[in-house]
């Protein structure tokens, strides 16, 4: 991939394990609705913004709840969230996803973050990390979430690169098609299955140092 000047990285479940806390969040506030909650329909929020991930915890009871009750309702999801957020520290931050982005750093690519998260800024200095990433693009400076390009096409116009200059990282699926759509090269992390909309699939971050 020569012609890669910038790596825009997605945070929850790329760079960190947060979406073990998303779960764990909805999970609670589905329990209190009494709704159905599984790792099944968490996958289905990865990459998806908050609002948009109610709707489909909500599912077919979505009508039983007005929209003050909804903003209320992601609201308690959040705090709940954040809770578990307060105490990531740096030591949060894996030994290999540390190395990987040293290491990408030093071979001249612009980093960045692409993502849906507006508590983006927060879990970047927690884990040490508030000052390390050339652009940081998140869920507080757009309109459309994943699978819309305009989270990435943001990123990369901070960075000062085209689409086609750039490659995606991403491990949910709304999340690659999000980046195709931009015309960004777009490499999936799976561990289980191939994404077949992603360019090249990769089971760990730090098989991105053999790629790049
Ligand atoms: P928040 P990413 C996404 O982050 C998460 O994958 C998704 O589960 C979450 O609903 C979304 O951020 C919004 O997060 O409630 O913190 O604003 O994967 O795009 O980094
Ligand atoms: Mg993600």
């Amino acid at each position: 991939m020569n012609d890669i000047y910038a790596i825009i990285f997605d945070l929850d479940g790329v760079i960190c394990t947060t979406d073990k806390y998303h779960y764990l969040a909805w999970k609670a506030l589905a329990d209190s609705l009494g709704l159905p909650f599984d790792e099944k329909v968490n996958g289905l929020l990865r990459g998806v913004s908050r609002m948009e991930s109610l709707e489909i915890v909500l599912g077919e009871h979505s009508a039983d709840y007005s929209q003050e009750q909804k903003t209320a309702l992601a609201a308690r999801k959040n705090e709940i969230y954040k809770s578990y957020l307060s105490a990531m520290t740096p030591g949060d931050l894996s030994k290999e996803v540390r190395s990987t982005l040293y290491t990408l750093r030093q071979r001249g690519y612009l980093l960045a973050i692409g993502s849906s998260s507006k508590n983006t800024r927060q879990i970047l200095r927690q884990l040490g990390l508030g000052e390390f990433f050339d652009a940081v693009a998140d869920g507080t400076m757009i309109t459309r979430s994943k699978p819309d390009p305009e989270v990435f096409l943001l990123a990369a116009s901070m960075l000062g690169v085209r689409p086609e200059n750039a490659v995606v990282i991403e491990d949910a699926e709304s999340g690659v098609r999000a980046a195709k759509a931009g015309r960004f090269r777009a490499i999936g992390i799976r561990t289980e299955g191939n994404d077949p909309n992603s360019d090249i699939t990769i089971r760990h971050l730090k098989n991105l140092t053999e790629i790049l």
